[in-house]
């Protein structure tokens, strides 16, 4: 090689380290603007001041590089510039693994979620009776399942729908569970209903449509039960991590989070089951992660691949909905498993993952 694109190369060199430190250099002062816009809420986008910077580059410019090529070179550094602050931000949440490395274990009556042993929650859509309980109970008991679910309160999507039976739906459920010595999860839709369902339940649900109910995740975390969050239906990862940060800021840091389906456009279930949503969680997250099979798929079909998929992924648990008559269920009728099915369902699910084996 000549000696003259040597030297040139060298030079080359030299530049690439000066630009080197001076973007890091740049970048660093990135993230102490964007210390600072936490601290005051200011939106970490800012348009108007990038556009000021830019018109003054190309004012500056004075070539050979075209002004078009300036601006977008400090373009996509402004865009990885937002990106580390939206970084940083992720990485200061009370959730996050960045703040605590090891996994959350949660207790409930003896039982434990996130230790890398599967639990399952099981049990109906709605509670409807005492009898239409306690049949579900002895399944899930037979199946040696721990936790059962059952909705007292139902936010439904028509106000004319049957909205549940309230604290006397909670009376049943506790009643039910003490005889099968089971732990109850239930859903709660009213701040001020918190403080009541702890004398009935070991798990407080918040629901899909409640994710983002700022007042209930406060009143949530100022609980001293575990909270299973579940993902909104058009919420993103960030905005889910998010809702969890409410608990957890509140104090109370026992959260399930609990992957249950988005909206898309396809029709072809429910919801769609987002279960790349499951490793990007427990990665993100120090939280365990459970999977609602009944919800995301709408399908009771394809029940028994989704929960396969969900503890391949790595999922700590799957949710699914039981009832002595589906088709006359008050609510979800089209996709609650009946017994006989939950029976093949767990029977299923475990010779795929066996629980108690802390396999993972
Ligand atoms: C910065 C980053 C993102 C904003 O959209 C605008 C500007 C930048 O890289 O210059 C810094 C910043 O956050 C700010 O000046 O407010
Ligand atoms: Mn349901």
């Amino acid at each position: 090689m000549s000696n003259h694109l040597e030297q040139l190369r060298q030079q080359l060199d030299s530049v690439n380290t000066e630009l080197l430190e001076l973007i890091n250099q740049r970048a660093g002062i990135v993230q102490q603007i964007g210390k600072v816009k936490e601290k005051q809420s200011i939106n970490r986008y800012d348009p108007v001041r990038e556009r000021k910077m830019l018109d003054e580059l190309t004012e500056k410019n004075n070539g050979p590089f075209e002004n078009s090529t300036i601006e977008h070179i400090f373009k996509e550094i402004f865009k990885a510039s937002l990106e580390l602050q939206e970084d940083d931000h992720r990485k200061a949440l009370l959730v996050s693994r960045k703040m605590k490395p090891e996994d959350t274990i949660i207790d409930i009556k003896g039982e434990k979620v996130g230790n890398g042993d599967l639990q399952h929650v099981m049990g109906p859509c709605s509670v409807e009776s005492y009898d239409q309980v306690a049949q579900v109970a002895e399944a899930v008991k037979r199946n040696g399942v721990k936790l059962l679910r059952g909705g007292a309160f139902k936010p439904r999507t028509s106000p004319y729908d049957f909205q549940g039976l309230g604290v006397e739906g909670l009376q049943i459920l506790k009643q039910v569970a003490d005889e099968y010595d089971l732990a109850v999860v239930s859903e709660i839709v009213n701040p001020v209903h918190v403080e009541k369902a702890l004398d009935y339940v070991d798990v407080i649900q918040i629901g899909a449509r409640n994710m983002q109910n700022f007042e209930l995740l406060k009143a949530a975390g100022e609980a001293n039960k575990p909270v299973l969050l579940k993902r909104g239906l058009s919420a993103t990862i960030s905005e889910f991590v998010n809702a969890a940060e409410y608990i957890i800021s509140q104090g109370n840091g026992d959260i399930i989070l609990c992957e249950r389906g988005i909206r898309t456009y396809e029709k072809a279930t429910r919801n769609t089951l987002d279960i790349s949503a499951v490793p990007i969680l427990k990665q993100e997250t120090h939280l365990p992660v459970m999977v609602d099979v009944t919800h995301s798929t709408g399908r009771r079909d394809i029940l028994l691949p989704a929960a396969k998929a969900a503890v391949a992924i790595g999922a700590d648990g799957v949710m699914a909905e039981v009832h002595p008559d589906p088709a006359v269920a008050l609510s979800d009728a089209a996709q609650q498993m009946n017994i006989p099915t939950f029976d093949h369902f767990m029977n299923e699910l475990d010779a795929f993952a066996p629980r108690g084996t802390m396999q993972k």
